[in-house]
């Protein structure tokens, strides 16, 4: 009897376990910007903390809330004889946002453990408001405690997270905010050990404190319904007593206002628009769209638009679409940084728009919201993706549940987007069952969340050396929406004339996409074509390709060449040519276009005429 009633109490336990998980999750407060925002970007005093001192005793045992050595607890001794063996001084700052290892040399490598502090004072507007502190990203994993009581834990380097801050807690004087941010890698998490980007650590996105009324819209679709040229379909929901009864939608440059109303804090949105443009790549039109309930209104930019696809064709609002992509990662290259600001974003996309490019693959993980909000503005779809690369975990549930969490994340944050076009649950993840029901798992999820998208991975190439055939035949091919590959021919194999002869090929009569190709080059490295590393040789490859890309099967429907700009990469080791960075770059180091941008741009202005 008392081993039964302890698996009842345990599974008892675990049930309120996977029901907080669910509510941190839903908690996730969209469109953040259109609250009464405080930001708390700026300098932060530090600790460097290799050992963990801060969070575990000289027993290697979790401190208590309470124990004075903690780092989230106060730094002051109390009086003279107070031996403190930790401070916070004016002397050890760090800029938030902003990844650590770009500003101080002594940075440049680590991967451990580093306290950031903040001080600040806040009386909120009404008693009845709700505070929370937002954090767009941080990597990768954090703790998060206020005036010495911890607020709640957060894993995943690039996806937003808030907690509440009690009234209890909050003082209208000197704050002492404390966030312990670990940046080590672990097998069992995403990503995993490897990869091939740096691994910036830090509070990289803006932090902010918000404040809501007591029953606020924490969450909103408002989108056209798959396959639907006319027809808005969404919800609303709010979180806090439900008092409200209705919630309008105002589209106030159509005329237009719905009320719907709201039952268990949820509203399901549903009106057909006739009279509107949709938003496209030539014509990204926007929307004010506010929502309106009894205590609060918010509004944002919103554009309409269908995405889907017909057999081997890729339509956008009808029309067959051509994918002019290019891949980015979220970094500056002039200063070897994490991109974080609007100034990083309109150079990093203006860089894609001088390119010709309608598409941007934001890879390998979800980017700074001004990305995806940029890009609604400047008529560029996105594919959007989570860090699910190479050799995660597949045989874990625990994997697959990280996973699953920075998919939703990622997805709560953006599904008002109409830029996004592409959720992506991985890259190159090595065929087998195991990672096949694990990736298949992951598309299920982001369909289920999200219909009204495609659902990709980028995947291999299978090569055979008869015919010199490659094709795209991994099994995950079916299921997703669009079969996106990775090739590096003339580069990883081969060399550039290769493409001559190659022949491609797939099962799938999905719309087929080249999710990278590129070689390196030395920004301002010149030579003759056949020397490795030079301007010269990348511009070679780039001529091949395209030329082997009029050779491509009739469901060829766009690329995403890898890459934008150099990155910083611990993989890419030659002295000579790398010293730390991937230099597969159109743009380099000094944000100067290499000679194969250049290839690129004429071929994305021939398939734009074509595509017309
Ligand atoms: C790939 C990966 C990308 C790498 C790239 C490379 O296939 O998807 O993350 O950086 O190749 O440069 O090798």
């Amino acid at each position: 009897m008392y081993y039964l009633f302890r698996k009842l109490f345990i599974a008892v336990l675990w049930c309120c376990c996977i029901l907080q998980q669910a509510q941190a999750q839903t908690d996730l407060i969209t469109n953040v910007d259109a609250r009464k925002v405080t930001s708390l970007n700026g300098k932060w005093q530090y600790i460097i903390d290799a050992y963990e001192t801060g969070f575990y005793d000289y027993r290697y045992k979790e401190r208590a809330e309470t124990d004075k050595e903690a780092y989230w607890n106060t730094d002051k001794p109390a009086n003279k004889m107070d031996r403190k063996e930790h401070g916070y001084i004016e002397r050890n700052t760090l800029n938030v946002p902003g990844d650590w290892n770009s500003q101080d040399p002594k940075f440049l490598y680590y991967e451990g453990t580093v306290w950031y502090k903040k001080s600040f004072d806040y009386v909120k507007d009404q008693t009845s408001n709700k505070l929370y502190l937002y954090f767009g990203a941080v990597n990768y994993s954090s703790h998060v405690y206020l005036n010495g009581k911890k607020l709640g834990s957060h894993k995943g380097g690039f996806t937003p997270f808030n907690f509440e801050i009690p009234d209890s807690v909050l003082k209208a004087k000197d704050n002492f905010l404390v966030v312990k941010v670990d940046n080590k890698r672990y097998a069992n998490e995403v990503p995993t050990l490897n990869t091939d980007w740096w691994n910036y650590g830090g509070i990289n996105r803006d932090v902010k404190l918000i404040e809501l009324t007591a029953n606020y819209i924490s969450d909103y679709v408002v989108q056209l319904q798959p396959k639907s040229a006319t027809v808005v379909q969404g919800f609303v929901n709010l979180k806090g007593p439900s008092i409200q009864k209705t919630v309008s939608v105002e589209i106030p440059e159509l005329k237009l206002k719905k009320t719907f109303p709201i039952s268990g804090n949820r509203a399901e949105i549903n009106f057909t628009m006739t009279k509107f443009t949709p938003w496209s790549t030539e014509n990204p039109k926007l929307y004010t769209v506010t929502l309106k309930t009894a205590t609060e209104t918010i509004s944002e930019r919103i554009g309409f638009r269908n995405i889907e696809t017909q057999g081997p064709k890729l339509l956008l609002n009808g029309k067959q679409l051509f994918l002019r992509g290019i891949s980015i990662h979220a970094e500056i290259p002039q200063e070897g940084r994490r991109a974080y600001s609007d100034e990083d974003a309109r150079q990093l996309l203006g860089w894609a728009k001088e390119l010709g490019c309608n598409m941007v693959r934001l890879a390998h993980y979800p980017h700074d919201e001004r990305m995806t909000r940029l890009a609604d503005s400047l008529g560029l779809v996105v594919w959007s993706e989570i860090p699910v690369y190479w050799t995660i975990d597949f045989s874990s549930k625990e994997v697959l549940q990280k996973a699953e969490q920075q998919l939703a994340d990622m997805i709560t944050r953006d599904h008002n987007r109409a830029s996004v076009i592409v959720w992506s649950v991985g890259n190159e993840t090595p065929v087998s069952t195991v990672r096949t029901n694990f990736m298949h798992s992951l598309l299920n999820y982001a369909r289920k969340k999200d219909p009204s998208r495609l659902v990709s991975a980028a995947l291999e190439v299978n090569y055979h050396s008869k015919e010199n055939m490659r094709s795209i035949d991994d099994p995950l091919g079916e299921f997703v929406d669009i079969v996106a590959f990775n090739q590096y021919l003339g580069w990883y194999g081969g060399t550039p004339e290769s493409c001559r002869t190659a022949n491609w090929t797939t099962k799938y009569n999905k719309p087929l996409f080249i999710s990278e190709t590129g070689a390196e080059a030395v920004g301002g490295f010149h030579a003759d074509d056949h020397t490795l590393w030079s301007e010269e040789f990348q511009e070679w490859y780039y001529k091949e390709q395209v030329d082997m890309l009029k050779r491509m099967p009739a469901n060829y429907s766009g690329i995403s060449p890898w890459i934008l700009a150099d990155f910083r990469s611990p993989r890419r080791n030659n002295p000579t040519y790398q010293d730390g960075w991937n230099n597969k770059g159109l743009i380099d180091h000094n944000g100067n276009k290499k000679k194969a941008f250049f290839i690129l741009k004429d071929y994305y202005q021939q398939m734009q005429q074509k595509f017309k």
